[in-house]
């Protein structure tokens, strides 16, 4: 079964995907999502530059030989674009091989652990009231995790506020850099203030995440850490600058409040020490961006030497091929924790079709082949691509922050 054709296609229905779409001789289709925010055409230069003369003619039955042909024969190894690109070919070829099979690609996996994948819902407000009102509509709807965000008092923007009136969030909008201002002071005094009237409010029924962004120092993140203890998060993400692994040493010695980490992260090697050292709870590397499904796996592997669960990032810029490739391992693994999953802006249901589906704070993967996301191309046309940046932060000052 020989790659005769390989195909970038980048489109923009509400936010922009790139696919990766590989065909065999025998006229099997494979999908793959090569999507980074914000950086979407380094991607797409790097697959059809240097990666897709590298794939004609080989054995797309080979999905372990790729990977490390792709990773050892590069040279310059890891990093977002050369990740997300091998993470895109390794992708399409565990659906083609799951097509050419007749089977899901979970059950090439070893089959399902569970009976489906638990998602948490991303609540938001421009108050706390609003934020618990919304969080109430998640649980109305039969979620069993949700993550609250609100609109710090005092700052014009706030991370994580949706805007819309969908389930989505799109931080990317303006074709410049939206500048936004930082408060920690403001943060750290509004945060537990919202958690604790989450928990007043609606109970403890239910699980609780909130996500501070990489925006602090280890011992502002220990301090809020402990200052949400008595509301039994679920997790609390990304507290400081995801690079310093061994600031989690730091943030450890002061909370027992859940942490989790890793959407930034693109290979094992980036959260060595966090699960070695039992640093953190739940690693959110997103399967597109670290490599696919062949990495994500291995990194999964190991974190459940160290009791370390997954929680893969899958925000909307994730497109439903790359959800659908997290959706597939987290039914198979034995150290699934949660999923992210939001929905994505509704053009983009123009242009992907996919089989899972929502019930009971679950989703549901089918025995369809493969990935089961079905991709229309003459539709992704009808949605070129539009330059588009995440937000950057600075402090009160002009200094830049991290956003
Ligand atoms: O800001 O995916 O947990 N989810 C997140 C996301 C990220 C975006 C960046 O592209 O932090 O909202
Ligand atoms: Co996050």
């Amino acid at each position: 079964m020989k790659i005769v054709e390989a195909d970038v296609i980048v489109t923009c229905p509400g936010r922009n995907y790139v696919t990766l779409k590989l065909t065999t001789d025998d006229g099997i289709v494979g999908y793959g999502d090569a999507t980074l925010n914000g950086r979407e055409l380094a991607v797409s230069a790097y697959l059809t530059e240097h990666v897709v003369p590298l794939l004609i003619g080989r054995d797309a039955n080979r999905i372990n030989d790729t990977w490390q042909y792709l990773y050892r024969g590069a040279y310059w190894r890891r990093g977002p674009v050369t990740m997300t690109a091998i993470g895109a070919v390794d992708i399409a070829l565990w659906d083609i091989q799951g097509k050419a099979l007749g089977r899901p690609v979970y059950q090439l996996l070893g089959g399902a652990a569970r009976d489906g994948v638990m998602i948490y819902g991303h609540a938001s407000g421009a108050t706390i009231d609003e934020t618990v009102a919304d969080a109430a509509r998640f649980l109305e709807a039969g979620y069993l995790a949700v993550r609250v965000q609100a609109k710090i008092p005092g700052l014009d923007a706030t991370y994580g506020i949706r805007t819309g009136s969908g389930l989505t969030y799109e931080p990317a909008v303006g074709d410049l850099p939206a500048e936004e201002v930082w408060d920690t002071a403001a943060y750290l005094d509004f945060a537990p203030r919202l958690v604790a009237a989450t928990r007043d409010q609606l109970g403890f029924g239910f699980h609780l995440l909130h996500d501070a962004h990489h925006r602090l120092t280890p011992l502002e993140a220990g301090r809020l850490g402990k200052s949400l203890e008595p509301y039994r998060m679920f997790w609390l993400e990304d507290a400081t600058p995801a690079e310093d692994q061994a600031a989690f040493r730091l943030i450890r010695q002061h909370t027992v409040t859940p942490l989790a980490v890793g959407e930034v992260f693109n290979s094992i090697w980036d959260c060595q020490a966090l699960i070695g050292e039992r640093l953190i709870d739940y690693i959110r590397t997103a399967v597109p961006h670290a490599g696919g499904i062949t990495h994500c796996r291995r990194i999964f592997d190991y974190a459940d030497l160290y009791g370390v669960r997954s929680g893969s990032h899958g925000p909307g810029d994730v497109s439903p091929i790359g959800i659908a490739a997290a959706l597939h391992l987290d039914l198979s693994i034995p150290n699934f924790g949660i999923q992210e999953y939001m929905d994505h802006l509704e053009p983009a249901s123009e242009v992907f079709t996919p089989s899972y589906h929502y019930a009971d704070g679950l989703l549901h993967l089918t025995d369809a082949p493969g990935l089961g996301v079905a991709f229309d191309e003459s539709a992704a046309r009808r949605y070129p691509y539009q330059r588009r940046y995440l937000p950057v932060n600075r402090l009160r000052d002009g200094s830049m922050h991290d956003w």
